[in-house]
């Protein structure tokens, strides 16, 4: 980078209303980076001639390979538009699904996007989720139409037909824009409702919302060519317009104004050449569209001149019609492609056309929404106004974007990225000046002299060996190889980080605020005034780091600055200790940590990985762990078994992460086991009517298995286990103090898949009942305790009929990891406990009945061995899901845990005689129902059970027995594995549709629907996959329809596999079909559909 452009780039950084932060977002090959290859030849750094095939944000070597964009990269442009310049921070992001979390680590640190969509493609499954995610980041997109060469060159559309083509592919963005933007209103109505009331008591606050549907201002929202937030390209080709563009060369040209023709070169307007006039109707009036007449005929006919029909004459004409200049050599080359796109990139550049859009309608910094900065601020479900004032205050510096001395450093590091430690510019070779140049001269020429008297005095003394042997250690510590530490720190971590308030300053103290950082509870504990440099007291999720080196990101390489001001997007050097992937820093402890990332991706393809070398396991470690740290979305987790296991996105994410720990971070030949296939386990209701010989036959099987089973598990604790016939699970624990029953049911389908649904709202809801139940109470938003009554009625609608009666109301826990697709009912009649519910009966608390105080201090313990059971399950452990363990009795010895332990014993001792009235005060609990406890299921008291100390305190024994209950009740039904499944859309030509259907069916995919893409031969088709199945399915499709078709895996829903897993085969021809080991876990995948015959 020439040293002129960095400097104007640092004085451009200190104006923010000049600055634009944006990326470009697409599905995946809509052409995002040949796109930026356009805008950063404009900057001169790299040759217009090379712009779009050098794909120079695509700096990793797999990138180049794959063609496909892995991880984000940014670059700083500078753009000079009349009398204004500007600095334009562009994050060129990927589109394959299996990396959308870097578009989520973007998109995070811009004000705006450019969304690039496929001319003949349109709207895609990324496409969507991009948008999206713009809206979640409440970040403002610009639409870039790119490819409208395939249109003239592939699907030979005529320019009216591509017109029509166009309009269509504008409204399906709208749609998807149209769609958020409606949710988010409806929402916003709902909020200034709920807030109005409140206002209406505390009086004189004044609320913008901007009320409902029909209120809102949504003008500004679509994309719209008359709005300028359209560009029309082909960025393979260099070219790009507005319509601005050709109203202004139309209005000098036909004397029209150009605010009409801005109004009119889009829509359904005609050229009255009689009249000189512009008229409305061009369709119904069968006339050309002004925008055909006079923008896309004029390309039309550039094409067929200089490409179809290489036209010399022709093409002379128009370049001196456009008044642009062509190298002779361009002109003779032998693909007119060449010619071609130095004939556009003159006439209609793109990068001007997108700059100008993007400084025009993309906000600056300064224009941050005040609505954004609440988002930012309030994390999980925590209200803005509830924060602490000096962190409300914040809100302004946000606002105000100042660099002065004065105001509050604010960043956020959205992810951290590795450099080769040599790529830096600290230890970059740069040229050299004159003057090092002489001084180079100079100590080279007296070493040589030095050398000539070294070598005449050797001689001399040849016979001396002592002096040659010092000569040689001499010469040997000159040569020592670099110390082992300096190969390991090859890598250097970077983070990606925006300044959102105040100067950053090398060597500046922050505070690191963790994602659980309370600004309430860190105001509280730091002395007033307290900066980073000072000495800080403990407190909890808040550490201090300081700021490394800076560095201004410029795609493939770095530039060192002093500081960085606000507005800006940066590199930060020195926080590989501080900063795992994601943080907030600021000077200020009132600053609460950033509502975290939104990913849209979910890990679900693991490997377990072993050093080739076993004694390289200690690099494979360390290896893992900076690869960890390096990718937004991969985990790296050591299991029970001491195994090192890796998840990751998808196959081609997988792809990416081996090459990079093999290569980059721990630089060991590894070997990687085949993909660990997730698994879910349920169970499903047992057949209620007599179903055909051969289901009934397998229902025996079962039946005898289960018998197997239980006989072996009631070998091993009979006497504290029971179960009954209805499925009714009794466990007593060790000691006899506690007793629980518990019924495993399955969840209708619809539940489960809400409850999956609803994790991230599970996971808030819990939040809140844990601060409740610590005695703080949260302000929560009141769209989320919308969104949490919404669940509880959707749950109230789906769980109908006598069994689930008053279940919503009793549900007690959900699991695992207490979010999870699996309930805990409280049916145990005479327990009564806070519902989850409890957020939602704000003022008018529900009158609670005094909790039995003994039950009480171990509702967690059920509740831990509830999470344990559900975490992983007795056929592979695997989570469960969909599965409701209903709680019907639950009894505990007269013991609380105040009492001594002798007193334990006693109640032990004097248990026979009392054994009546102790049933007696269990039947408290179940008289009102029919008791299912209560009948000759009732678990078994031996007396003779020793003291409970040496079976350690009775809350570990209950989480072990409803841990134990739960399994046992799982396995007294009708148990399932489930699968993981992915939908996949892939788009092919009708003549390869035979072997897409091949591969899909081989693979036990199926197909959901298929139609034709208007205006293409081409076939969409959306099908599902199991994730089983799916390693190598994109490769062989592509091989299979020679690159034609190319299916994009998303994760979608988990699916009950039909076959019984515990299904052995019997008789002979079924070990023949079989083999011995059917009944492994994971055969029941390969059973499914290929059941004997009956
Ligand atoms: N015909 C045509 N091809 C284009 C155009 N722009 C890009 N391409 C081609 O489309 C392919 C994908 O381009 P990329 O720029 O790598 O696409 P991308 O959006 O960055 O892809 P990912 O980063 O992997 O999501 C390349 O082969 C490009 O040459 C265009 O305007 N016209
Ligand atoms: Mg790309």
């Amino acid at each position: 980078m020439g040293h002129s452009s960095l400097e104007k780039i640092i004085a451009l950084q200190r104006n923010p209303e000049n600055i634009r932060n944006l990326c470009i977002l697409a599905h995946v090959d809509h052409g995002k980076t040949t796109l930026a290859d356009c805008l950063v030849a404009s900057n001169g750094i790299i040759s217009s001639r090379l712009a779009g095939k050098l794909r120079y944000l695509d700096s990793r070597e797999d990138e180049q390979l794959r063609g496909i964009t892995m991880k984000s990269s940014a670059i700083s442009l500078h753009f000079t538009q009349g009398e204004k310049e500007y600095l334009v921070n562009l994050i060129d992001s990927p589109g394959h699904v299996d990396f959308s979390s870097e578009v989520s680590t973007a998109v995070r640190l811009c004000d705006g996007a450019i969304v690039v969509v496929d001319a003949v493609e349109g709207v895609c499954p990324q496409t969507q989720v991009v948008l999206r995610q713009a809206w979640l980041e409440n970040i403002r997109p610009v639409l870039v139409i790119n490819k409208i060469d395939r249109l003239i060159i592939e699907l030979k559309l005529t320019s009216q037909e591509a017109y029509a083509h166009l309009q269509k592919i504008l409204e399906q963005v709208n749609a998807v824009t149209g769609t958020l933007f409606t949710s988010k209103v409806l929402e916003e109505r709902a909020e200034k409702d709920s807030e109005e009331k409140e206002s209406d008591l505390s009086g004189d606050q004044v609320y913008d919302w901007s009320a409902g549907l029909e209120e809102a201002d949504d003008s500004n929202l679509y994309f719209s060519p008359d709005q300028g937030n359209v560009v029309f390209a082909s960025a393979i080709d260099g070219w790009g317009f507005s319509i601005q563009q050709f109203a202004q060369i139309y209005s000098q040209r036909m004397g029209i104004r150009a605010e009409v023709l801005l109004k009119t070169l889009w829509g359904d307007f005609y050229l009255n050449a009689k009249a000189k006039k512009i008229m409305k109707g061009a369709q119904a009036k069968g006339k050309k569209p002004l925008f055909v007449q006079l923008v896309l005929d004029n390309i039309w006919s550039l094409y067929d001149a200089v490409v179809t029909r290489r036209d010399k004459e022709k093409v002379e004409k128009v370049v001196t019609s456009l008044g642009v200049k062509v190298m002779a050599r361009d002109t003779r080359h032998s693909d007119p492609k060449v010619l071609l796109s130095a004939i556009c990139s003159q006439w209609l550049p793109v990068s001007q056309a997108v700059l100008s859009m993007v400084c025009e309608k993309l906000p600056s910094p300064l224009d941050m929404a005040a609505e954004r900065v609440e988002k930012l601020m309030s994390v999980g479900a925590r209200r803005f106004d509830s924060l602490p004032e000096e962190t409300q205050e914040l809100k302004k510096a946000f606002l105000q974007c100042s660099s002065q001395e004065n105001a509050p450093v604010i960043i956020f590091v959205s992810k951290m990225f590795a450099v080769d430690t040599k790529a830096l510019p600290q230890y970059r070779q740069r040229p050299l000046t004159q003057e090092e140049i002489a001084q180079r001269r100079e100590l080279a020429r007296q070493r040589h002299a030095d050398r000539m008297a070294a070598d005449q005095s050797a001689a001399d003394l040849a016979k001396y060996d002592s002096t040659t042997q010092d000569g040689q250690t001499a010469s040997l510590t000159v040569k020592e190889p670099k110390p082992e530490e300096d190969e390991q720190q090859k890598e250097t971590f970077i983070a990606f980080a925006r300044v959102y308030s105040g100067v950053v300053k090398r060597g500046q103290r922050v505070f690191v605020l963790g994602p659980k950082y309370d600004p309430a509870q860190g105001l509280s504990m730091l002395p007033e005034g307290c900066t980073a440099t000072d000495s800080v007291p403990e407190v909890p999720h808040l550490s201090c780091c300081t700021m490394g080196n800076l560095y201004l990101l410029m795609g493939r390489e770095l530039e060192e600055l002093e500081e960085v001001p606000c507005g800006n997007v940066l590199g930060i050097g020195g926080l590989e200790e501080y900063v795992l992937k994601s943080a907030t820093l600021s000077t200020s402890p009132a600053c609460p940590p950033f509502t975290p990332l939104n990913f849209e991706a979910t890990p679900i393809v693991r490997v377990a990985i072993e050093p080739k070398h076993p004694s390289e396991m200690p690099k494979l470690v360390r290896g893992m762990r900076l690869l960890n740290q390096a990718d937004p979305c991969a985990e790296v987790l050591i299991q029970e078994t001491g195994e090192h296991v890796l998840v990751t996105a998808g196959e081609v994410h997988l792809q990416r992460c081996l090459d990079d720990l093999r290569d980059r971070f721990a630089k060991i030949e590894i070997s990687a086991s085949k993909p660990i296939i997730p698994f879910r386990e349920t169970v499903i209701r047992p057949p209620k009517v007599d179903m055909v010989n051969e289901e009934m036959g397998k229902q025996q099987k079962v039946a005898i298995i289960h018998q197997v089973k239980e006989e072996s598990s009631q070998a091993r604790t009979s006497d504290t286990l029971q179960v009954d016939p209805s499925g009714l699970v009794t466990l007593t624990t060790p000691n006899r103090l506690a007793t629980v029953s518990i019924r495993a049911i399955p969840l209708p389908e619809e539940v489960t898949r809400l409850l999956d649904g609803s994790l991230e709202l599970i996971r808030t809801l819990e939040q809140v009942n844990m601060s409740l139940r610590e005695g703080r109470s949260l302000d929560i938003s009141t769209r989320t305790l919308e969104a949490i009554e919404g669940l509880k009625a959707k749950l109230e609608g789906l769980l109908q009929g006598r069994k689930w009666r008053n279940a919503v109301d009793r549900i007690w826990a959900f699991g695992p990891r207490r979010y999870g697709p699996n309930l805990l009912l409280n049916n145990v009649d005479s327990y009564q406990r806070p519902s989850v519910w409890q957020c939602l009966f704000k003022g008018n608390k529900p009158s609670k009945p005094a909790p039995q105080a003994a039950l009480r201090d171990f509702d967690n313990s059920i509740i831990s061995g509830f999470q344990l059971a559900t975490l992983s399950g007795p056929m592979c452990e695997e989570p469960l899901m969909g599965v409701c363990f209903s709680v019907e009795r639950w009894d505990i010895q007269a013991s609380t845990p105040l009492q001594q332990q002798d007193s334990v014993e006693e109640d032990s001792i004097s248990h026979e005689s009392s054994e009546d009235s102790r049933a007696e005060g269990g039947s408290e609990m179940d008289e009102q129902g029919e008791g299912p406890a209560a009948g000759p299921n009732q678990a078994k008291r031996r007396p003779e059970a020793g003291p409970a100390d040496c079976y350690g305190p009775v809350s570990g024994q209950l989480i072990a027995a409803t841990k134990e209950a739960c399994r046992q009740a799982f396995q007294a039904q009708p148990q399932r594995l489930m699968a993981a499944m992915y939908t996949c859309d892939i788009m092919a030509t009708a003549e390869v549709l035979g072997r897409v259907y091949g591969v899909l069916g081989k693979r036990e995919g199926r197909v959901l629907h298929e139609e034709m893409k208007e205006g293409t031969d081409m076939f969409i088709i959306k099908a599902v996959l199991p994730v089983a199945e799916s390693f190598g399915f994109a490769d062989e499709i592509r091989k299979r329809t020679s690159g034609l078709a190319s299916p994009q895996l998303v994760f979608s829903h988990w699916e009950v596999i039909s076959s019984d897993p515990y299904w052995v085969p019997t008789t002979e021809e079924e070990y023949l079909h079989f083999g011995e080991k059917a009944d492994s876990a994971n055969q029941a995948l390969k059973i499914h559909e290929r059941r004997p015959p009956p």
